[in-house]
Order: structure tokens, then sequence, then C-alpha cells
């Protein structure tokens, strides 16, 4: 018998660094200020991305030594969700970020077995941006949920907690299933309920689970997604070091980066106009020490899920290629030397790559708008230069 729930990834210490005496002060400054301010918040500046210019994250504004406006304006400007609006000062809200979500080992064995998976719904106050908190709905406390793994013919039994604690009913529907709603129907547990159901993992690949309870969009915006990886029956090849990392979508009443506690917005959500676009469900949360980090010729992989709700991904790590992409989170289409992998809310990737070169490489959806809402992450590699390979003339 195997548990996935208790696997963990190397750090899951959920460090965080609350924001400084003058983040605030700055988010009141003109948009070019707040745009850089965003970007040190989320971890670009002064780590040797190419250039802000390359982004289209530059400031072109206020280079004369003219006086900042002093109105607060959004941080960007469309960036917002229908309805976001610079809200009145709000007194930031300084909490850590949830705990990094936990990743199962690579399986080792080629027999099938029983694996059983508790999975509590947990409902978390954490930190959405520098000041900023949000109210997550959340599998094991975490965004995503924590990436459970199995083998081709193993019977998963998954337990779903719903502690009284807990707000709402939830449920979940794993794309690995074969059966009606994905176990939607037989996991629905209202407050103080807990449910079991069990499935046969027929396919390998890499698939997203998420609650499916009404209204699903706002259940899965509010945090409450995860990967299931089905190993095939010889097993995923040998790697050096693995990741997991999701996308989302995320609507508040409030323009990105503003302080507070912020508060969920329908509207936007109705129209697919998000104010945030995050990976691991936070402004900044793969970054800085909380960044990949792998060193010089190792093999890396990375599990790349998009829970959405309602936004694609152009998932690319500036200046890398990946040697190995699985198309559609299928082992069966394996793209080789791919830039960019399209990934669909409610799909996934697993890409592999090994970086020749030491240094910090941007994760990016390359609908690079979405930069100034929270989607960029950092692979840091460590290790010899290798000038053959890239250097300066
Ligand atoms: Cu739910």
């Amino acid at each position: 018998m195997t548990t996935n729930d208790t696997h963990s990834a190397a750090d899951r210490t959920g460090r965080g660094s609350n924001a400084d005496a003058s983040t605030s002060a700055e988010r009141a400054l003109d948009c070019s200020v707040d745009r850089r301010s965003l970007l040190r918040r989320i971890g670009l500046l002064g780590v040797g991305i190419p250039a802000a210019g390359f982004l289209g994250i530059g400031c072109s504004e206020n280079k004369g030594g003219a006086s900042p406006r002093k109105t607060a304006v959004p941080v960007t400007s469309g960036a917002s969700g229908a309805g976001a609006t610079a809200a009145a000062p709000q007194a930031a809200v300084n909490v850590d970020y949830m705990p990094v979500p936990a990743l199962a080992p690579a399986l080792t064995r080629k027999t099938a077995e029983t694996v059983k998976t508790t999975l509590t719904i947990k409902d978390v106050k954490g930190k959405l941006a520098d000041g900023a908190a949000y109210t997550y709905w959340t599998f094991n406390g975490s965004v995503p949920g924590p990436l459970l793994r199995a083998r081709v013919g193993d019977t998963v039994e998954l337990t779903l907690v719903n502690p009284k604690e807990s707000a709402l009913g939830h449920n979940i529907d794993l794309h690995a299933v074969w059966g009606p709603g994905g176990g939607a129907a037989l996991t629905q547990v209202a407050v103080g309920e807990t449910k079991a159901f069990s499935f046969k993992a027929l396919n390998p690949g890499v698939y997203v689970y998420h609650c499916a309870t009404a209204p699903i969009d706002l259940h899965i915006s509010n945090g409450m997604f995860g990967l299931i990886v089905i190993e095939p029956p010889d097993l995923l090849p040998r790697v050096d070091r693995e990741f997991y990392v999701m996308q989302s979508d995320m609507y508040t009443k409030s323009a990105a980066g503003t302080p507070g506690l912020q508060e969920f917005n329908l509207p936007a959500m109705a129209d697919e106009r998000p104010t945030y676009v995050v990976f691991n469900g936070a402004m900044g949360s793969v970054t800085g020490d909380r960044a990949l980090k792998a060193k010089v010729g190792e093999k890396i992989r990375i599990f790349f899920g998009v829970g959405g709700p309602n936004l694609s991904s152009s998932f690319h790590v500036i200046g890398t290629i990946f040697d190995r992409a699985a198309i559609f989170g299928s082992f069966a289409s394996i793209s080789e030397s791919v830039q960019t992998v399209t990934v669909a809310p409610g799909g996934a990737t697993m890409v592999e790559l090994t970086v020749p070169v030491p240094g910090t490489f941007t994760i990016v959806d390359h609908a690079l708008s979405r930069l100034n809402k929270g989607a960029a992450g950092q692979l840091v590699v460590e290790g010899p230069a290798d000038p053959a390979i890239f250097k300066q003339l």
C-alpha cells in the first residue's frame, strides 16, 4: 500500500517576505513607478532577466524629474479585471504565502498497488501579493493541492474530508478517472462530512483534478485544483529534480497590487477578465527563496498544469528550450526541442530540460501582458559557465 499524502516537497517552509514600509507609498505613485514596484514584488528586478524593455515592462514615464502624481491608479492600465478599481486605501495585510505544494516522489515499483490518498479541505488566508491577502479554498492547505501519483493498473482510494471548520461543501473531479463526473458526485461533502471512492488508473499521463461544486469556476479560481500523475507501466525516466507549478486566474474587486484582504469579483470572472494570473496561487510564489533551484547539467522535470478557470497558458521558460514536452500531458505525444507549450484550463504538460549554463531563467505565460498580473516565476541554475555555449562578445 502506498500513500500520497505524506510526501512533501523538499522545501515546504512557506517562507514569504512581508511588504516593506515603502511599498504602500509606491503604490500611490504613477503607473511607471507601480510597474517597477510590482516587478520588485514578483522578484524580477535585479535578477538578470534580459531587459525589462524586452518584456514590455520598462518605465517610460517620469524621466524628466516631474513630480509623480499622487493619485492612486490601477497598477496597470487595462490590466485589472472588469469592475476592478483603485479602491480606497486599505491597510496592508501581511501574511505568509501558503506552503509550497507537496509533490509525491517518483515511483520505483513496476507492480500494481492500491494507493490510498486523503485530501482535506482547508480555508486559508494566504499572501496574494505584498500587503495583499486572499481567503483561498484549498486541498490540504496549498494552491495547487498536492501532486498525487500512481501507476497504470493501480487502484486509487481517495478520501475527501471536509472539516467542520470549513465554510462550504466541496468535491473532487479527477481527470484521470473513468466514471461520471470524475468522482465529483461520489465525493460531494457537506461541511463536517467525509466521503471516499476508488478508481482504477487506466491511462498514463498528467491530469488535473479540481473541485466541481457549483459554481465550479469560483471554486477553481479560489484555489481548488491540483495534478495527479499516472506513471506508465515502465515508469517515467529518472531525472535529477522534479518541480510542480500550476497557473490560475483570479478575480478581485481591487486592482492587482492593492493592499488589504481582497474580495472576489463575480462580474470580472463572468467576463473572463482576471485581476491576477499567478503561478502556485500568488504573485511571486515561485520566486526568491521559493524559486525552482537546480544545478548546471542536471536533468530537470517540471509538471505544469492550468487550473484556470478560464485562461490557457503559453508556458515558456525564458532562455531555455524544453528537451522533451508531453503535449496535452500525454506521455504518448512527446515532442522534442520545444520553446513554448500551450496548456488549456483543465490541462497539463510535463517538460524536461537540462540547462547547460548558470543563471536565473524566468518562467512565464508568454501571453506577456499577464506578467503584470503575476505570471512570473524563476528557475535558478547554479554551476560553472560555459563560454562555448553562452558569452558576451
Ligand atoms: Cu469546492
